[in-house]
């Protein structure tokens, strides 16, 4: 059976963020932006100050003491993470900035080799702008064309006919492990085995996955699985890309440079090896090392635990939220089938009047489209507001935004409206 964090723990938690100690405009801080961006804890502050303070110097170059060491807790980092998914080698583990920058590096390297006209991308109504921008280039410059699965109105994925969706022609299914908006956790194992049965491969999106779930690249039977290191309490520009060996063998380099090749001649060049063929450059060495140390801090304290925890405040958040028939929350009701998230309209308010309502209050929410512009423009919407939970928020800060959306429903004078989709 697994246990939830317990009071004390939550506490010994919280002072470990140094950023959650602190009032807004006169009131504690509720930090309900997970989504966006974690915070950090101290020791993933304190590893970037250790490295820039005592053993600043470039990796893979250098010979002496202070590169040796760089090189090391840089090689080392790769290695946790690797294990943290599962990756069955280290060399299947390239480090880019972000989950951005991951996507790209396919569409860029993988996409614009094996892609032509007429061949089909895969993807679903619920995608964010970094894995959907990427793919409308590659079809700009291949010829390639765009499917997508469409959404039940719970906001679950209407998989009953994949197998038709999924065609001969196509080359790539590329899909969110969890959307940052409606929370829904997708059954990738199905997906990507469905693709597999046609020859194509499959690229997920774990942005909003493995910050907050147990997570195993072998497991979901991907192809590549992409992610970003600061919303799982690591650094901003860290990230990673994890890739099966033989396509990134045979993948070309997305950027040229230094540390990305073995040999240089007057005219040509023989690249290095995975995964240095795809780190051109000096790379993010203090993120790098942050990330590491954030993936040894949610270990110790357990991803089921943290999945357990949010599925717990989820729960309470969306029960407080019934009472509310101005409210229309999207997404699955069924914290099994969503993650740590509630995203939601009151009545015709719009999403940005809330947020800054919210944050009168010290809350911090996200209003907007969250970069999942075609999603929205399915939902009828211009915007939602979204609140999002992470490891260290409370069933008593669920309580102090419920009594914000009470005051704001008065405030605004919010009316019911349909309920179009969600539950
Ligand atoms: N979503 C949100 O507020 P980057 O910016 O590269 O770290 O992550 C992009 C990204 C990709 N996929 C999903 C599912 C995401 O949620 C995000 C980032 C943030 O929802 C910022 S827009």
């Amino acid at each position: 059976m697994i246990e939830l964090l317990d009071e004390v723990q939550l506490e010994e938690i919280r002072d470990d963020f140094p950023v959650l100690q602190q009032k807004v405009h006169g009131k504690p801080l509720v930090y309900f932006d997970n989504a966006a961006t974690s915070q950090k804890p101290r020791i993933v502050i304190d590893a970037m100050n250790d490295y820039y303070q005592r053993y600043n110097a470039n990796v893979h170059r250098g010979i002496h003491a202070l590169a040796e060491r760089a090189t090391r807790e840089y090689e080392l980092a790769r290695e946790k993470i690797a294990r943290f998914i599962n990756a069955p080698s280290q060399e299947s583990v390239i480090f880019t900035r972000g989950t951005t920058e991951a996507i790209n590096l396919v569409a860029y390297s993988w996409a614009q080799t094996n892609l032509k006209n007429g061949d089909e991308i895969l993807l679903t109504f619920m995608e964010h702008h970094s894995n959907t921008v990427p793919w409308y280039q590659v079809c700009e410059r291949t010829g390639a064309v765009i499917k997508r699965i469409e959404l039940n109105p719970d906001g679950t994925l209407r998989l009953d006919d994949l197998d038709k969706l999924i065609t001969e022609r196509t080359k790539l299914v590329a899909v969110t492990q969890q959307s940052n908006v409606l929370g829904t956790i997708n059954p990738v194992r199905l997906i990507a085995d469905a693709a597999h049965k046609k020859g194509a491969v499959v690229l997920v999106d774990g942005a909003q996955s493995v910050p907050h779930m147990p997570v195993d690249v072998q497991a979901l039977g991907c192809d590549f699985f992409v992610f970003s290191g600061h919303k799982m309490c690591g650094p901003t520009a860290s990230g990673i890309l994890y890739g099966r060996r033989a396509i990134l063998e045979a993948m070309p380099p997305f950027m040229g440079g230094g540390e990305m090749i073995k040999e240089v001649w007057f005219d040509h060049v023989k690249y290095n090896d995975l995964p240095y063929k795809f780190e051109a450059g000096t790379p993010n060495i203090a993120e790098a090392i942050g990330l590491g140390v954030a993936v040894d801090y949610l270990t110790r304290i357990g991803m089921e635990k943290i999945r357990q925890h949010e599925k717990e405040i989820t729960q309470y958040a969306l029960d407080c939220l019934k009472d509310f028939p101005e409210i229309t929350v999207y997404g699955p009701y069924d914290v099994e089938k969503r993650g740590g998230l509630v995203t939601f309209t009151l009545g015709d308010v719009h999403p940005h009047d809330i947020a800054t309502f919210a944050d009168q209050d010290g809350i911090a929410i996200r209003a907007g489209h969250h970069c999942a512009m075609p999603l929205h423009k399915k939902l009828g919407l211009a915007a939602t507001a979204r609140a999002s939970f992470y490891l260290y928020n409370t069933r008593d800060e669920v309580d102090t935004f419920i009594a914000m959306l009470h005051k704001a429903k008065k405030f605004f004078g919010a009316c019911p409206t349909g309920r179009a989709m969600g539950y």
